[in-house]
């Protein structure tokens, strides 16, 4: 599959990974827009938010629940950090394969652009 993420999964091409599970991996996003930036992506192929099934409600709390672990871990969760997920080309995806940002170490400003 010409998935880049799938391939980083699959050791294809290196990332700076920083957790990883029977489900999940995360690494560092390669254009950081915070101090710190993480991509936490499934293992399973799921190209964008809307091809989500009612089967994969775990997965996604597990991503959820991945993410703010590893933002306790980076030590940031008490002061606070931002999650998104962005869904296809208006939303601003441009990898297909879902992931959610994960970014601390600076304050975020709402709207988001
Ligand atoms: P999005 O625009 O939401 O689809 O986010 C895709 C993110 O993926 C973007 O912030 C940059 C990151 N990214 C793209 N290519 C690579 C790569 O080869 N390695 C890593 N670590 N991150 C990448």
């Amino acid at each position: 599959m010409d998935c880049l993420f799938c391939k980083i999964i699959n050791r294809e091409i290196p990332a700076d990974i920083v957790y990883e599970d029977e489900h999940m991996l995360a690494f560092n996003d390669i254009n950081p827009q915070a101090p710190t930036h993480m991509l936490i992506i499934p293992k399973r192929h799921i190209a964008t938010l809307n091809d989500l099934e009612e089967a994969d409600l775990a997965l996604v709390g597990r991503l959820q629940y991945t993410a703010a672990k590893l933002a306790k871990e980076a030590g940031f969760a008490e002061e606070g950090y931002r999650v998104v997920m962005n869904c296809n080309e208006k939303g601003g995806q441009t990898v297909y394969h879902i992931h959610m940002h994960l970014m601390g170490g600076r304050r975020f400003t709402w709207p988001a652009g």
